[in-house]
């Protein structure tokens, strides 16, 4: 064991479990640094409350190995700082008692998961992870990952992986699972369940469907997370290392705020979030709503608004009190007339508080990071507001402004100097070749008509597409001045 758990710098966090103690209990997809932030210190609380120590996790990197070298190297053991007020004390992890490199041995994974002491599956591996196309919801038979995985490699994509698991623990007559996708999809459970089954369909894994079919065996609740976690960098490691007096490689940095709504559909024995600040909820969905179209719909139109606008970080960006007036109109204007929320939620003040959350400096959260995969964020983040008001007959002119910044990002990934900003959507070429060779508006305005981009409805709701292409050409000729325009009307 190294040092990491035995100087706890003098704080008033309980010393944390040490993995050696620990059993497995959860198996983890998706070894970022949003799972150390969040469900690892949740489980982790959940352990210290009833002392039991039966649910260390089994982690597994799903890209590349990084992650899960240097945490090994340090025992599993991390360093969770929370910026901003109201921050912690830093606090060591002890929660992850196996971490892997899932790309190095997919075999690895889906034995972990059968283990029969693993009642728990939890995930975090982006939207692109599920392998699916956002308009349709189905999988993405012609991803040459799922087409590698269906002609009989070890299963490497997220829904091979639990096919396969499913279908092995069913034979093995294991106990029941619960899978508990934590990404930001709308229904994310029913999606992930349905991805799976669409694989153990197309491969013929009868085993898995039968257990997808029985009750009780495999459940698939949705839920909801929330924590602002950037990326750590090296600058970072770097600089905590003078803080902390000792080099932790793999810290997470966070804000205070925390939040976790998990709907109460589990099969089989959990962690005890419930006593820890979990929410346990009938439906999920209604918090989903709220954060995927004021939270996260806001971060998106930031992102792209705040890179074109020359703002590197979020907390700029939303300083900027036109891109602030933007997110505000866009919270009460389009979003709250046309959502519906948890009982009790006062909209305007989740989003006051979104918006002061955002502005937090001491978080080095960056344009470019929430910019990231595009084509798979606007979906549920703006356009499923757009759609809403659309069948309201109103026209939803902040999201469709947040879209025009999207359209423009990718067709001209410059800020307003031009000088290049970074395009990272792993639908990238596909979506410079609907663009090339054509003008700003063209391009805009088939991207806009796409219906595999933006669904058959809006892409075939002319006024919207003319909208769209109207806010990407002001933004790109006036700038800062197209926003103020829009918001004087
Ligand atoms: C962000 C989210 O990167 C992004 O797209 O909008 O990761 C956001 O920080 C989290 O959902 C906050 O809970």
């Amino acid at each position: 064991m190294n040092n990491l758990n035995s100087r706890n710098h003098g704080t008033t966090s309980p010393p944390a479990p040490d993995p050696r103690h620990l059993l497995v209990g959860q198996v983890h997809l998706g070894l970022g640094a949003f799972h150390r932030a969040h469900q690892a210190v949740y489980t982790e609380d959940a352990m210290r409350h009833t002392g039991a120590p039966e649910w260390g996790i089994a982690a597994f990197t799903q890209r590349s190995g990084t992650a899960a070298a240097r945490l090994a190297q340090q025992d599993g053991l991390y360093t969770v700082i929370e910026r901003g007020i109201g921050a912690a004390p830093p606090r060591t992890v002890g929660v992850l008692k196996e971490v892997h490199d899932g790309s190095a041995d997919p075999v690895a994974l889906v034995n972990r998961i059968c283990d029969p002491e693993v009642h728990v599956v939890t995930m975090t591996v982006t939207e692109k992870g599920y392998r699916h196309d956002p308009v349709t919801r189905t999988l993405r038979y012609d991803d040459p990952e799922v087409h590698a995985d269906l002609i009989g490699r070890p299963p490497r994509t997220i829904p091979a992986v639990l096919a396969h698991a499913i279908a092995r623990r069913a034979i093995d007559g294991a106990h029941p699972l619960t899978v508990l996708s934590c990404d930001n999809l709308p229904h994310n459970g029913a999606l992930l369940k349905g991805l799976v089954r669409q694989f153990a369909d197309a491969a013929n894994l009868t085993a898995a469907l039968d257990a997808l079919d029985a009750p009780g065996m495999v459940s698939f609740p949705s839920s909801v997370v929330d924590r602002i976690v950037p990326a750590t960098t090296h600058h970072d490691i770097d600089e905590l290392a003078v803080v902390l007096g000792r080099r932790d490689n793999a810290p997470v940095i966070c804000e205070p705020f925390s939040q976790w709504v998990i709907e109460d559909r589990f099969a089989g024995p959990t962690p005890a979030w419930s006593a820890v600040g979990a929410l346990i909820v009938d439906d999920a969905a209604p918090w989903e709503q709220l954060k995927l179209r004021m939270l996260n719909a806001a971060h998106s139109t930031l992102a792209y608004l705040g890179l074109r606008f020359g703002y590197r970080s979020i907390a700029d960006a939303v300083r900027d009190p036109e891109l602030a007036a933007v997110c505000n109109r866009l919270f009460t204007e389009d979003v709250a007339p046309a959502i519906s929320t948890p009982a009790g939620t006062d909209v305007v003040a989740y989003g006051q508080a979104v918006l002061t959350r955002f502005s937090n400096r001491a978080l080095p959260h960056t344009t470019t990071q929430v910019a990231a995969d595009g084509s798979q964020k606007i979906g549920p983040r703006l356009l499923s507001t757009i759609s809403a008001c659309a069948a309201r007959g109103t026209v939803a002119r902040w999201a469709i402004l947040g879209v025009a910044g999207w359209a423009l990002h990718v067709i001209k990934p410059i800020d307003e100097h031009g000088k290049p900003v970074e395009l990272a959507d792993h639908r990238a070429d596909e979506l410079r070749s609907v663009a090339s060779g054509a003008s700003l508006a063209e391009a805009v305005g088939r991207l806009m008509s796409d219906p595999t981009i933006v669904g058959t409805d809006l892409a075939q709701d002319t006024a919207f597409v003319a909208l769209v292409v109207d806010y990407s050409v002001a933004l790109d000729r006036y700038g800062l001045e197209a926003v103020r325009a829009e918001l004087r009307n």
